[in-house]
């Protein structure tokens, strides 16, 4: 006997992910997880007998629930569920996953449709961070397809705006966790940064690259992995993170000079391997990193004039461009919001089945 989850598959942003409302998981995180691992198919590096992609950007999922506390409208839960190992990572955030999150809420009648457009206010619980999304619903409806493109995915779809008011210091309780725009680690200077995402932002000049290379050959290149993971396990302790040989979290990111017309390059790993484009948070912290005096960044960004700046932050498949607010002085600017534009598609809504003896007991006592 197999046991049923309702379950929603969401493609948000430039990740995929299984939706879940937290009412039909238990509470306890233990048996959370093992049914998580279980819905995914891991470990295995294929995620065969499960729903998971074989990739960390379809290897998420998304908790749901009408918010706990005053100051948003929804809780969200991210998950990065391992591959090949057994881990469930609720340390970070994804703002890809995070665009999916208001029209699932729409769909299971958690929010209710407030005319052509509704906004959204969501807690993501991993860090506290809020988000406003907008979400077009014309006839009380969620609209899925529009005309809006973002890199890394084909065609086009209906636009999320999604801004950012306080991202700063989500994980590591601070924008700059060591005090300083630029440490040197291994040898290498880095900013270790985290405006939505830890990420350690370094030149890839400094490492012997372009910033410019295909993601495959970045992917094919053991040397510079493992300077990246020396430079991670270093950074780690660093950044208020402990040891994180088994966290996602720092992710790192190369950057160099822009090559097709935007304000900076970059090559991002999450952490292991190189991103197909680059993650939400990853690009709003990349580009906070570029604005701040003296970071390695800066030096080879070119950074738009005024208080409101587009940065657009060339990545593998294109672009992503990430509006900042910026405030403060021209020695000490403050990152005041965020914005940017996602996309998101229900691809599907039905029924998770978990194997029964490796969760049986721990189900059955969150449906009773
Ligand atoms: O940085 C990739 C992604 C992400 C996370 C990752 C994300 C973000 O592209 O906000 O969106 O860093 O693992 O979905």
């Amino acid at each position: 006997m197999q046991y049923g989850i309702r379950c929603m598959l969401i493609r948000g942003g430039t990740s995929k992910g299984a939706y879940f409302l937290a009412d039909d998981l238990p509470g306890d995180a233990i048996t959370r997880d093992r049914i998580l691992l279980s819905v995914m198919g891991s470990p295995d590096s294929r995620q065969i007998d499960g729903l998971g992609g074989a990739h960390p950007l379809t290897s998420k999922v998304a908790i749901i629930s009408r918010a706990a506390t005053p100051g948003a409208d929804i809780d969200f839960l991210f998950a990065q569920v391992g591959i090949d190992k057994a881990i469930v990572d609720t340390t970070p955030n994804c703002g890809n996953i995070l665009a999916g999150v208001g029209p699932f809420a729409i769909e299971r009648g958690l929010i209710k449709p407030a005319g052509a457009t509704t906004r959204i206010k969501i807690r993501t619980i991993n860090t506290g961070t809020i988000a406003e999304v907008l979400i077009e619903t014309p006839g009380g409806r969620v609209n899925y397809g529009g005309a809006a493109r973002i890199d890394g995915v084909p065609g086009t779809a209906s636009p999320i705006a999604i801004d950012f008011l306080d991202a700063e210091g989500s994980v590591c309780g601070a924008l700059l966790p060591t005090g300083r725009v630029r440490d040197r680690i291994a040898g290498v200077d880095c900013t270790l940064i985290d405006n939505g995402m830890p990420v350690i932002v370094l030149k890839a000049s400094d490492v012997g690259r372009t910033g410019h290379e295909p993601r495959q050959q970045l992917n094919a290149d053991q040397e510079l992995k493992a300077k990246l993971e020396q430079i991670r396990l270093e950074a780690g302790p660093l950044m208020n993170l402990g040891d994180v040989t088994a966290k996602v979290v720092p992710k790192l990111c190369l950057v160099a000079e822009p090559a097709n017309g935007g304000h900076i390059a970059t090559r991002s790993f999450i952490p292991h391997e190189c991103h197909d484009s680059i993650g939400v948070f990853a690009a709003v912290t990349v580009a906070t990193a570029c604005v701040l005096p003296g970071s390695p960044a800066s030096e080879v960004a070119r950074i738009p004039a005024g208080r409101t700046k587009t940065l657009s932050v060339e990545h593998p498949s294109g672009e992503f461009s990430v509006r900042l607010d910026v405030g403060g002085t021209d020695a000490a600017p403050v990152v005041e919001r965020a914005g940017l534009l996602r996309t998101a598609r229900l691809l599907f809504d039905g029924t998770a089945y978990i194997h029964d003896g490796l969760v049986a007991a721990g189900y059955r006592a969150a449906a009773e």
